[in-house]
């Protein structure tokens, strides 16, 4: 059921697409104060999932988290907002409800910080809808939810490949480069992403001609060893007389503007920037035609790129800052000077005044910026997506995004912005991962190896071993860290016999995927989602569930050799030797202190569970999607698996052909299928 209530009157943020009469009568489950907050007495044994974009683990209990988009290239335990807006979250246990608050503004969730069993919910203004929803489970509160949110964006099917990325890749030769090594090497590859170097000077919707010359015949050369280009796009507009884009806005009046009407101007990597109002719908259908500029190209994926919107520093915060200095020059700096000194230049980039400086002109209402700041990205997002279906309507074209609020899951995936090479970094991937689609973003992924800092072989080849099961399966690395490319490592057999299990597992990672976007469904969930009546597995924070069949337990510490693992049940496990050769054998339900290598990994199959595999490839057009083997292991007699699968590109989606049912019975050996 939905309880859908306002309060005020909320600025319209088209996350819900199922509309719910508003009710009258007091609020379920929690306590609203008006004007003040909304808060829940939890149970001790109460686990909280969902918060989306967010640090921490599974169960979101002993933190306060702020939802604000927001720029934060060192997140680490202690930080309060990441870069997406995820207000949706489940409380389990005593009572079970869903709880979802609509609103546009920045908002703050206290879930037992403050006081253990407390859970307090803060908006900053009083104009919202707040919904509450219930169910016979938590997946089904969930299900429930992403019913009324509407559809997850879908990828096509080369996106599910592997992806190299480096912010740094300057020429096309470059990139050329890249692609030869992994073919050289035996490594599977389908995207090779663009970093803003491609651009002349940082400008959208440009290319450095120099650098990347006939860059039509460079996409299409690449296409033909089925590698995808994926170029990066900006939110700030470069300031520049005499570029398109910019003269055009201008002239428009699609750009945000300060309270006196001038245009708001910020310094992001363009230098002087303008911000396109993506809440205005006209401007929004106009950023979005522009990117026909790189489709025409034969582009078909993107990825949108310091949209909460970041700002390095604007002009009036810059020269207050010099005023302050100007103060301690000649100045004895006596020590707490000398930390206010440090404060000045510390404080110019995503300064909170600034936010308030800037205006919107949605559905001919002007609004402060900070009222609405984290449907920016959103709609950044929505702006690229609604352009793709006019423009491409038959084709998928990828899309992610790094800010991001609910409904933009319809629009397109997101990643989970500046991560850093650090081992905590990859444990948090893997938490975050249901919460973000249990909001709808299912196409989802980490910097692999890690966005700043140097990685390690070690590091990259446990995080691999995690993300060959994320949809968005990408390697990124910032400009002045170690190469993180596989090939610069010692061990590539090992990556090698990784990289190559996710193109085998393809058919049905896919396949999940599918069926998780189309059903409403989870693609990764906690344990405890699948094994509700076991208080063991309510507990596991490092461990998941991928699709029905399969479950991981990756090693997420240095110098590991193994993990202990808890099953609920028995389950036949897997285990990848660095040959590319898969043992498997039956494991009984407890806990098991299981070896793994650096150069080896192991994942489990469920109980009566079917597990269909192909032969692999080393790009994703090489899968054989339809002559697979298929792993069991049946509880007794026939297990069934419902197999999604379709052309990868084509907007077919419900097509009931796409469905085949895969039927096996006996023991646990695999079985050849053909669907
Ligand atoms: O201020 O384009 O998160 O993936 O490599 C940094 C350069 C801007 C941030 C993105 C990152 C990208 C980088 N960008």
């Amino acid at each position: 059921m939905i309880f859908k209530y306002r309060f005020g009157n909320p600025i319209p943020t088209d996350t819900v697409v199922k509309e719910s009469e508003v009710r009258e009568d007091a609020v379920p489950f929690v306590t609203v104060l008006e004007g003040e907050s909304i808060s829940y007495e939890m149970a001790d044994a109460d686990i909280v999932y969902g918060l989306g974009e967010n640090v921490r683990g599974i169960n979101k209990r002993g933190w306060t988290y702020c939802s604000k988009c927001s720029d934060q290239p060192h997140h680490q335990e202690d930080t309060h907002s990441l870069y997406g807006a995820h207000n949706f979250l489940v409380v389990s246990g005593k009572e079970t409800f869903g709880l979802f608050l609509d609103y546009s503004g920045v908002v703050s969730f206290d879930v037992g910080y403050t006081t253990k069993n407390g859970l307090v919910i803060t908006p900053a203004d009083w104009n919202f809808d707040l919904y509450i929803l219930t169910g016979e489970s938590v997946p089904a509160i969930v299900k429930e939810f992403r019913g009324m949110v509407g559809r997850s964006y879908i990828a096509p099917k080369w996106a599910f490949g592997y992806g190299q990325s480096r912010w740094s890749y300057m020429t096309a030769d470059e990139v050329r480069q890249v692609v030869k090594k992994h073919r050289e090497n035996d490594l599977p590859l389908d995207s090779v992403y663009l970093d803003i170097d491609y651009m002349e000077r940082y400008k959208d919707f440009t290319l450095n001609e120099e650098a990347f010359p006939n860059f039509e015949d460079f996409v299409r050369e690449l296409a033909e060893e089925n590698i995808h280009l994926v170029p990066i796009i900006d939110a700030g507009v470069k300031k520049e007389d005499g570029y398109s884009v910019y003269e055009e806005g201008m002239e428009k009046g699609y750009f945000c503007t300060k309270e006196d009407g001038s245009p708001f101007v910020a310094a992001v990597w363009p230098g002087h920037a303008m911000f396109t109002d993506f809440l205005n719908s006209e401007a929004r259908e106009w950023f979005g035609n522009q990117y026909a500029f790189l489709l025409d190209k034969g582009i078909d994926g993107f990825w949108n790129d310091m949209n909460e919107p970041a700002i390095f520093y604007t002009e009036d915060r810059l020269k207050e800052a010099f005023e302050k200095l100007d103060g301690f020059k000649g100045k004895n700096l006596a020590m707490e000077d000398f930390w206010a000194l440090l404060d000045v230049t510390g404080s110019l980039s995503g300064n909170e005044e600034d936010y308030k400086t800037f205006y919107h002109e949605m559905n001919g209402q002007r609004i402060r910026h900070d009222k609405v700041h984290n449907l920016y990205g959103y709609n950044m997002t929505r702006a690229a997506g609604e352009a793709f279906e006019r423009l491409s309507p038959d084709k998928r074209i990828l899309m992610f995004s790094r800010a991001s609020c609910i409904g933009m899951h319809r629009y397109g995936g997101i990643w989970q912005g500046d991560n850093k090479s650090w081992w905590s970094h990859l444990l948090m991937n893997l938490q975050m991962s249901p919460a973000l689609n249990m909001c709808g973003f299912l196409y989802t992924g980490a910097d692999l190896g890690g966005f700043g800092s140097n990685t390690t072989e070690e590091l990259l080849l446990r995080w691999l071993a995690f993300g060959i099961f994320s949809p968005l399966m990408r390697n990124h690395a910032a400009r002045d860290t170690r190469r993180q490319e596989i090939y610069e490592f010692e061990d590539i057999p090992a990556f090698r016999s990784i990289l190559k299990l996710r193109y085998r597992l393809l058919p049905y990672l896919y396949s999940e995927y599918m069926k998780a976007a189309l059903d409403n469904e989870m693609y990764f969930m906690p344990l405890a989602f699948a094994y509700p009546d076991d208080p063991r597995a309510a507990r596991v924070e490092d461990q998941l569930l991928v699709g029905e069949s399969l479950m991981i337990a990756p090693v997420y510490q240095p110098n590991a050799g193994g993990r202990y693992v808890y099953l609920p049940e028995s389950m036949r496990m897997f285990r990848l030797k660095r040959d590319g050769s898969l043992e498997s054998s039956i494991l009984e339900a407890g806990d098991h202190y299981v070896e793994i290598p650096a150069d080896e990994m192991i994942f489990f199959l469920r109980k009566g569970h079917l597990l269909p595999m192909a032969e692999g490839g080393n790009s994703v057009p090489e899968v054989d999607f339809e002559n697979l083997t298929v792993f069991a292991y049946p509880d007794d007699g026939e297990v069934s698996y419902e197999y999604y699968h379709d052309d990868g590109v084509g907007k077919d989606y419900d097509n009931p052909e796409n469905r085949a049912v895969i039927t096996v019975s006996g023991d646990v050996r695999g079985y050849e299928v053909t669907v």
